[in-house]
């Protein structure tokens, strides 16, 4: 593509006038705004190991109380997009959440959805709209957005979790608010539906919009399971599944897509590239993940984020079956007519 005129070509004069009439000519940006071929993402693949946020998240609880910090997080800042605007990706925040023993994280609701996955310790729980939620390893519970949430802690030791939002896309759409509130009443939960049936009601009405969300929390034991039933089934790989809304089969919620993946002992999973950058955690096992020409060795409880476009593989060199449960910006770019995948380079 030609190389076009720039800013400096022409004369400052004539530049200070535009300016100073709030206006740009496009041509020194238009290669910026519109790259040839594929975006030129901000995005930069990175990882956060466990270890490393640990000790700092534990600090954390020394030194802030929870009524000073109303969620204890220590946010995974993506240096690509600047470590001050909190983006994972250009969608996607990530968090780790510390709750101490005994403490309690106020109810609010706010327009970013967002969901949790448990990363360490027993006997939390979060409250969605009156829902109490158990809180055990690798399970995800989703708080949509609007929904009132809360987070308490029955246990004994501190309680940590991964908090994925799409907090970036809401905020650069100015639509992020948050409002806040007292203690919700808990219902009790024995008459909610139990999807694990496979049975959803039929629709007699169909509305407009479907705001309801008939499942916030999906146990790992159950998505562990299937994807161990899959793997049996199917020698061919990859082995993973979509957290969906079970009334519809659809992505469990409108922005961001979750999935959980199984990378078996000996296995490499190589994924085509495509529009949607990625975020990947581990929830049991190792593995070493190759996001283009960068290499991580993931662990229990690491995360790692891969741009839109890049050559990803997993390669699971050890003798265990590895589970990973994976972000993306599918659902929204799908949407928005944006999804593409393309073949290995
Ligand atoms: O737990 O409600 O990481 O509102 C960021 C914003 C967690 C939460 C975050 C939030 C929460």
């Amino acid at each position: 593509m030609e190389q076009l005129a720039r800013l400096e070509d022409l004369p400052t004069e004539y530049v200070d006038t535009l300016t100073q009439k709030n206006l740009v000519p496009l041509w020194p940006s238009l290669r910026n705004v519109l790259p040839p071929v594929k975006p030129i993402p901000n995005t930069q693949a990175t990882a956060w190991k466990f270890k490393d946020i640990k000790p700092l998240l534990i600090e954390a609880g020394e030194l802030t109380p929870i009524e000073k910090a109303e969620r204890r997080v220590l946010v995974l800042a993506n240096p690509g997009h600047g470590l001050e605007n909190m983006r994972a990706t250009s969608v996607i925040y990530l968090g780790m959440q510390l709750l101490l023993p005994k403490e309690w994280a106020p109810a609010h609701r706010h327009t970013p959805n967002a969901v949790r996955l448990i990363v360490e310790g027993e006997k939390a729980y979060t409250t969605v709209e009156g829902q109490k939620c158990p809180m055990s390893h690798g399970d995800l519970i989703l708080t949509p957005s609007g929904l009132w949430h809360e987070h308490g802690h029955d246990g004994d030791e501190p309680v940590i979790w991964l908090d994925v939002l799409d907090l970036p896309l809401v905020y650069y759409m100015e639509a992020s608010f948050v409002e806040g509130g007292e203690c919700q009443p808990v219902v009790s939960t024995a008459d909610k539906p139990n999807y694990a049936a496979g049975l959803a009601p039929v629709k007699h009405f169909v509305r407009a919009e479907n705001n309801s969300y008939p499942m916030m929390r999906y146990p790992w034991s159950d998505a562990k399971q299937l994807l161990i039933d899959l793997a049996q089934k199917d020698a061919e790989g990859p082995i993973q599944v979509a957290y969906v809304n079970p009334e519809t089969g659809e992505d469990c919620q409108k922005i961001i897509g979750y999935s959980a993946l199984m990378v078996r002992a000996g296995e490499t999973v190589r994924f085509s590239p495509r529009s949607a950058a990625q975020v990947f955690h581990i929830i049991e096992g190792q593995v070493q993940i190759n996001i283009d020409d960068k290499q991580y060795d993931l662990e229990k409880a690491d995360t790692a984020c891969a741009p839109c476009f890049a050559n990803i593989d997993l390669i699971n060199s050890s003798n265990q079956d590895c589970f990973i449960f994976i972000a993306d910006e599918a659902p929204i770019q799908k949407k928005l007519g944006l999804y593409s995948v393309r073949d290995r380079a």
